[in-house]
């Protein structure tokens, strides 16, 4: 146990539909911290880097225009665990199988259009902290 941070992002399938305050309202809700927190208007490039580990598959190409299509919402979330918390309240990668309660599971349905995006691990976590914020824009 452990008290972490993850990077956590609404993607745009979830600011076109207005999801960004049930986002943050779930991960206050939870008890986990807010230490950082930015509206950003996605280059090619920082999509390309984000999703680096997907670069050859062959939905890459839909997967940058997917995030570079609406402005997303960067969000540094810390608590105990928080890798793997931010995680389970996502639900899984498929909405069509995540669980009610579930922020894919309450709002979506299709595996392009899952609405939020979690560090799948403390690695992962603090690469995508990196990328998305200076650490002028984090809090202590
Ligand atoms: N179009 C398409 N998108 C996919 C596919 N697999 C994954 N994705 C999307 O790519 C994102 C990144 O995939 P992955 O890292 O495996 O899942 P995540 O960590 O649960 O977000 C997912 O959240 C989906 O939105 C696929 O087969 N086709
Ligand atoms: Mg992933």
């Amino acid at each position: 146990m452990a008290v972490e941070r993850t990077f956590l992002m609404v993607k745009p399938s979830g600011t076109e539909r207005g999801l960004t305050g049930e986002v943050i309202r779930r991960v206050e809700q939870r008890g986990l911290k807010i230490k950082g927190l930015k509206q950003v208007k996605v280059s090619k490039k920082l999509a390309q880097d984000h999703y680096d580990e997907h670069r050859a598959r062959p939905f890459f190409g839909e997967l940058i225009a997917g995030l570079t299509r609406s402005p997303v919402v960067g969000i540094v979330v810390e608590g105990e665990s928080a890798v793997a918390v931010v995680r389970s309240m996502l639900g899984t990668t498929n909405p069509v199988d995540s669980a009610p309660g579930t922020i894919r599971g309450d709002f979506a349905t299709e595996l392009a259009e899952n609405i939020a995006h979690g560090s799948d691990s403390v690695k992962s976590a603090k690469r995508e902290i990196a990328l998305w914020f200076d650490k002028t824009e984090l809090a202590k």
